[in-house]
């Protein structure tokens, strides 16, 4: 239960992060997110901080074509392969990422959310165990 200041202080800094746009190189005033183009590859969408139902599709099949997230959610996420090998960066809401390759691919998280997890050209990453974070 919150009393009105600490709701107006979440409210604030609510506010303050959609306006912020912070870390971005790119001085455009354009009001839609700048995603790079992902011509040729295969296009994960990000619905959701959900366990292994966080991505559509999921395991995502590549056929050795690289591989770019497009956030669908409405926060921001970021992608890491669970090797290290691709990292998508920060992803806000309606921003897609670069397209990577990512090898014969293997399990992916978000490092924001841990229990976002899923796979690419494998079997379905298993859900996270409960009270690994997020809800799970
Ligand atoms: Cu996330």
């Amino acid at each position: 239960m919150y009393n009105n200041n600490t709701f107006r202080s979440i409210a604030i800094l609510a506010v303050a992060a959609i306006t912020c746009g912070c870390g971005g190189s790119s001085s455009s005033a354009s009001a839609t997110p700048a995603s790079p183009s992902t011509t040729g590859a295969v296009t994960v969408s990000i619905v959701a901080t959900n366990g292994n139902k966080s991505y559509v599709p999921n395991p995502v099949q590549t056929g050795g074509q690289q591989i770019a997230f497009k956030n669908n959610d409405g926060v921001t996420h970021h992608i890491m392969m669970d090797d290290g090998s691709a990292d998508f960066g920060d992803l806000s809401p309606g921003v897609s990422s670069a397209a990577k390759t990512v090898g014969n691919g293997g399990n992916f998280h978000c490092t924001i959310h841990p229990s976002m997890v899923g796979s690419i050209n494998g079997a379905v990453a298993p859900d996270p165990a409960p009270g690994s974070g997020n809800g799970y």
